[in-house]
């Protein structure tokens, strides 16, 4: 898989701010889990989609539960961030933002503080392994657990915010987008706000959530995942185009993972052109690398000849994700200084 990728677009220095953990485990790690318990029965097929196949949404989410089967221990959850970190690395990829839905395990004594100290614990570990690649949480709330869950997670994050060195910058709104609704969770995300954590959320990942996007623009989010169907286009509406477009709320875009799970029904119909030609704010992620077997650096190629992008523009759009990051100030102008001196070696 790898070789198909252009050097150009895995020299490119590149910021990945929508990748979900346990969705990021590629297939290498996964083989060590799944060899690990025999007992669990668990085939290759069934922890990742391979290229040119495609699922549905719902297929997609048997997918992670298959997955959460096999992350299912501290030292599991400490191996496989850390692999996902170097794998971004090697990648390419210099600014990370993973998030990730705390869980319980009672078999295995798993505790929801224990998995976010545990992600905590992996990213400290990469950093003093001078990993070339500084690395983010965002604390996950999955919509279909309710609000009580939801304010008990923002609780969460709120205390790792405070005591994790920066570490724990914001939160993301994720999960089946048919399962539940956001008003139900509004109170909670508004809290998530009020005490400072930068907030990513999923809208409008499929049609029928059109009126969950109108109030969710209301919090505002910082960044939107998807919105696959904000635009009228497809179903959404211009108003709701122009309350991104006002509040300029960058979007986190995923080719192969919207291609694969169905929500879109070609790349060259992919929402990316929609938006890149208003000249919006877009950040090419991969989702889940490991599921949808795919990698940044494939991601940008395949926008690049998706919609007849030269090196320039691939620059561009990897140099503005940094503005979109939820890293402080400080953070930000670093990045863009490296990617200045990047500029220079890459000729471009
Ligand atoms: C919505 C998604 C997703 O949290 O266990 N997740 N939510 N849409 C998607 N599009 C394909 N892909 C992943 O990572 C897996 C979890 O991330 C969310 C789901 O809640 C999934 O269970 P973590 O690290």
């Amino acid at each position: 898989m790898e070789e198909e990728v252009e050097p150009f677009y895995r020299e490119l220095p590149k910021v990945e701010l929508h990748a979900h953990l346990t969705g990021s485990v590629s297939v290498a790690t996964m083989k060590q889990l799944i060899t690990g318990k025999p007992h669990l029965n668990i085939k290759h097929s069934m922890t990742t989609i391979r290229k040119g196949q495609q699922r549905t949404l719902d297929e997609c989410f048997e997918v992670f539960k298959v997955l959460h089967q096999l992350v299912d221990t501290e030292e599991d959850l400490l191996m496989i961030t850390k692999a996902v970190i170097r794998e971004f690395a090697e990648d390419g990829v210099r600014y990370l933002e993973l998030r990730s839905t705390p869980r319980v395990e009672t078999k295995t004594g798993l505790t929801k503080r224990r998995y976010v100290e545990t992600v905590i614990e992996a990213i400290r570990q990469c950093k003093e392994e001078d990993i070339d690649i500084d690395v983010r949480f965002l604390v996950a709330v999955d919509r279909r657990n309710g609000p009580e869950v939801a304010l008990e997670t923002v609780k969460i994050a709120e205390d790792y915010m405070l005591s994790s060195d920066g570490i724990v910058v914001g939160m993301d709104l994720s999960g089946d987008p048919t399962i539940g609704h956001g008003k139900d969770l509004l109170p909670a995300l508004q809290k998530a706000r009020n005490c400072g954590l930068k907030l990513a959320l999923h809208m409008s990942e499929v049609l029928s959530q059109k009126e969950e996007s109108e109030l969710l623009l209301t919090l505002p989010p910082d960044r939107i995942g998807h919105g696959t169907f904000l635009h009228p286009e497809v179903g959404g509406s211009m108003s709701l185009v122009h309350k991104v477009r006002q509040q300029n709320i960058p979007l986190e875009l995923c080719l192969t993972s919207n291609i694969m799970s169905k929500t879109v029904e070609s790349y060259e119909k992919h929402h990316f052109l929609y938006w890149y030609q208003l000249g919006h704010p877009c950040v090419l992620c991969t989702d889940d690398k490991g599921v949808f077997s795919t990698s940044l650096s494939q991601e940008y190629q395949l926008a690049a000849s998706t919609f007849g992008l030269d090196q320039e523009a691939v620059w561009m759009l990897s140099q503005q994700a940094i503005n979109c990051s939820f890293a402080p100030e400080a953070v930000k102008e670093q990045l863009q200084q490296r990617w200045a001196e990047y500029k220079s070696q890459l000729n471009c």
